[in-house]
């Protein structure tokens, strides 16, 4: 890759930052649980058939033709979701906003201890493949609750971001947290173990 296209390709990243930043900031508390059905479709498998990605009162289900692939368990709240790769190796992702109790459930690491019972904001990443979905990511509780997701797919490798905005927890009621004001909208690109902060 010629360095002028490396600069157009920053260049063009820096200005999705910037608008999508602004974005970001208007739709505070967009991503919380809704009885709102909220649709998208994507063909995350690469099997030429797109998925449907149907998210409404907290659960979300996963469908292709007349299948269901995928339903989020009962006990999750999933608050918002986003198509794209995340992760920058060319397969597209789902990455979920997930309010739930407990950080590992039945996948808690031996160092772990006892499994924490507080209920809390999660980040998860799946990849969709051979019909069925697979955990690729899974956060324990996140330090700020994230009120909007967006995948930002830059196409060559190390272009792609999740861009989240982010509150602060508040207090719990009955049906989740309030959130505080958001103080920041932050860019994490994937390293291979997790997500880098780097913006
Ligand atoms: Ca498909
Ligand atoms: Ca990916």
């Amino acid at each position: 890759m010629t360095k002028r296209r490396q600069a157009a390709i920053i260049l063009g990243v820096t200005l999705v930052f910037t608008s999508l930043a602004a974005w970001l900031g208007s739709v505070y508390l967009a991503c919380r649980p809704s009885t709102t059905l909220v649709e998208e479709e994507g063909d995350l498998d690469a099997d030429g058939i797109a998925e449907r990605y149907r998210l409404q009162a907290g659960q979300l289900e996963v469908s292709e033709g007349d299948a269901v692939l995928w339903q989020s368990p009962a006990a999750w709240e999933v608050a918002c979701f986003a198509l794209g790769d995340a992760t920058g190796d060319g397969t597209l992702d789902l990455c979920l906003s997930v309010w739930k109790e407990g950080s590992y459930g039945h996948s808690r690491p031996f160092w772990a201890g006892e499994d924490d019972s507080a209920y809390g904001n999660h980040l998860f990443v799946y990849r969709v493949a051979r019909r069925g979905l697979y955990p690729l990511w899974q956060s324990s509780q996140v330090e700020r609750p994230i009120t909007a997701l967006t995948v930002i797919d830059g196409g060559p490798p190390g272009t792609s971001y999740l861009l989240i905005g982010e509150a602060e927890y508040g207090w719990p009621d009955q049906v989740g947290w309030h959130l505080r004001t958001p103080s920041r909208t932050t860019a994490w690109q994937w390293n291979g173990w997790g997500f880098s902060r780097v913006q």
